[in-house]
């Protein structure tokens, strides 16, 4: 059985990593959507570099939940006919485990050069402005995927979709796309849909719908898979 598993903020709520869309989800002022533009970046490029790399540092401070760990269970038993694709910038799928995981968001531990395209792991500060340390520039900014941007691995993406028997949705509002295209993919190919959230979304209306917290649902959705 082939398997893609779809993640959004969602499964790194109950870590404490805030959500996009949630009511509090504000940042000093700024609706969070209006700083993930290259627009933003452009017009104000320290307060964007604050935004991530303040969330960089509270990576540091939070850990993988209970549903990080049971889809890293199941990709032990399912190996490559698992697909996990994530939204999130977060390395909480890795640290839970996870050895197969494709951010189609990019990376907050990530910073890539404008000028020589290369990307360099990174847990510092952005802000400064540090050289580059292939071409020296100071033009390095957070290695993430922003509105109007490609989003990385679409073909290998796309193609899973096309592949899989199962196409997962956890914890995401589903109002980003492409992502919020995957379920319709995988209903043309025939697959079975599935949703776990905490609350309904539009793809509820594509797919069988548990709704719960993450940390609840998919270790019990892992669990009947396992079985
Ligand atoms: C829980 C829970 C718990 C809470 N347990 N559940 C008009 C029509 C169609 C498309 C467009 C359009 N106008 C513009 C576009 C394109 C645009 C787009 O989609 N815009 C929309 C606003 C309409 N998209 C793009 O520009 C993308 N690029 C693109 O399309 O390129 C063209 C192309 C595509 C493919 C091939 C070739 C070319 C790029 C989108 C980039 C999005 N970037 C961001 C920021 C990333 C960096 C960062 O993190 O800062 O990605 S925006 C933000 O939204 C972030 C997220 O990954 C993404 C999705 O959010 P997510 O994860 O769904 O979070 P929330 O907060 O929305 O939802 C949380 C969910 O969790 C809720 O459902 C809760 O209920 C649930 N939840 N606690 C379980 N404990």
């Amino acid at each position: 059985m082939k398997v893609v598993v779809l993640t959004g903020a969602g499964v790194s709520a109950e870590s404490g990593l805030p959500t996009f869309r949630d009511p509090d989800g504000l940042w000093e002022g700024h609706d969070p959507m209006t700083v993930a533009t290259p627009e933003a970046f452009a017009a104000d490029p320290d307060l964007v570099q604050r935004f991530y790399d303040e969330r960089r540092a509270v990576l540091a401070q939070v850990r993988p939940n209970a549903a990080h760990v049971a889809l890293a269970r199941l990709e032990e038993h399912l190996g490559d006919d698992l697909y996990l694709v994530t939204q999130n910038i977060d390395d909480l799928h890795e640290r839970g485990g996870s050895k197969r995981v494709h951010h189609m968001h990019g990376r907050l531990r990530a910073a890539w050069c404008t000028t020589c395209d290369r990307r360099h792991e990174w847990t510092d500060s952005l802000v400064g402005r540090p050289a580059c340390p292939t071409c020296g520039q100071a033009t390095m900014r957070p290695d993430v995927v922003w509105f109007g941007e490609v989003p990385h691995d679409m073909d290998s993406v796309q193609q899973a979709i096309f592949d899989c028997d199962v196409f997962v949705a956890i914890g995401t509002s589903g109002t980003v796309y492409p992502a919020a295209a995957f379920v319709h993919y995988a209903i043309g190919n025939g697959a079975d849909t599935l949703e776990l959230n905490l609350a309904p979304e539009p793809v509820s209306d594509f797919a069988q719908v548990r709704q719960g917290p993450a940390t609840e649902t998919v270790p019990a959705w892992v669990e009947e898979m396992l079985r």
